[in-house]
């Protein structure tokens, strides 16, 4: 039976956790039927070797503390802040309002992946998206399931891919990468925006979605991406329940076993105003920093967030408290 190891992140003494700011001595061995807590040094070596390795930089930026990524959506219909930004001029000085926040990636989208969105054409979302990528010096990520899409970014100056169907969508999105040579994220989801929500299950969500992102690495390699370019994310709110989305929370230093960056896209989700009580996505920051501490606590090294200049300040107060 396949056996999974979620290191205990601590942060004295220990193995250093993804060469990063946690360290672990003890980890929980799981299987579909049960678990047991084992000694570090009683893990598999080439699982121990992952879970313990410094990660590559992403385009440039090392991972050795944790990174914010700014939201930029330029579409019509975001679940939190859409139509705010319809004109080039208007992304773009959001997106310099966020660098000026601290963001050290600027993640730009120009297609709701809410549950429920509507399909947007290719031609529409490189519209949306390239001009305001060409107006930006900064490090820019593009949100896209489609390879036209993601061309036209990396051609604009875009370095970083964002896929929010983990290579599921569109069959050149793997190959692009390989080619480019581009970081890519493969982002946990089930289904497609329309129908994600409809009653989504797991058998084990942990172990479910870690097998997920392990066999789209597989994919990604085999199409020749490097495993030092693949970042993973569990997918917060992607085809997941409540009680999916808190477990995912809660096992996330699991993922450190794929040997891959973690990112962590909580911010305004749902799951926060259902627990906090809030409707509105964009009164739910204090909900979504909680969220982005108890990722980074868990050593995820990238946080996608709205509120950046608020993450900002929340990380430098858990990093001198802790
Ligand atoms: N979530 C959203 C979009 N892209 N990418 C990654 N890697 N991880 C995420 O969790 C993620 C993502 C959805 O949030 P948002 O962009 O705010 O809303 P919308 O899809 O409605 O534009």
């Amino acid at each position: 039976m396949r056996r999974y190891y979620r290191p205990l992140v601590a942060s004295g003494p220990g193995l250093p956790l993804a060469g990063g700011w946690l360290t672990f001595r003890d980890v929980e061995e799981i299987t579909r039927d049960g678990s047991r807590i084992i000694a570090a040094d009683a893990v598999p070596s080439d699982v121990l070797h992952r879970l313990t390795a410094p990660r590559a930089d992403v385009a440039g930026l090392s991972l050795h503390a944790p990174r914010i990524m700014g939201i930029v959506n330029t579409t019509p219909d975001s679940f939190s802040d859409g139509g705010r930004l319809t004109t080039t001029e208007a992304a773009i000085a959001h997106a310099h309002s966020l660098e000026a926040g601290g963001a050290h990636i600027l993640d730009i989208g120009g297609e709701s992946t809410r549950p429920g969105a509507d399909f947007v054409d290719a031609e529409d979302e490189i519209a949306r998206t390239a001009p305001v990528i060409a107006g930006l010096r900064a490090r820019v990520s593009i949100d896209t399931r489609k390879a036209p899409v993601a061309r036209a970014a990396l051609a604009a100056g875009a370095s970083i891919l964002n896929d929010v169907s983990g290579l599921r969508f569109d069959a050149g999105m793997a190959p692009l990468a390989a080619q480019s040579g581009a970081p890519i994220c493969v982002m946990h989801s089930t289904g497609d925006p329309k129908t994600m929500q409809k009653d989504p299950r797991y058998d084990n969500v942990l172990l479910d979605v870690y097998d997920a992102l392990a066999a789209q690495i597989a994919l990604a390699e085999g199409a020749g991406v490097a495993r030092d370019q693949i970042i993973v994310d569990p997918g917060i709110g992607f085809g997941k329940t409540q009680d999916h989305n808190l477990a995912l929370l809660r096992g996330l230093a699991l993922l450190h076993g794929l040997g891959c960056p973690i990112l962590l896209g909580a911010s305004r989700k749902r799951f926060i105003g259902t627990l906090s009580g809030v409707e509105a996505a964009d009164q739910r920051v204090a909900g979504s920093l909680a969220v982005a501490l108890a990722g980074v606590a868990q050593g995820a090294q990238i946080l996608r967030v709205h509120d950046v200049a608020e993450t900002r300040q929340a990380l430098a107060l858990w990093q001198a408290s802790t």
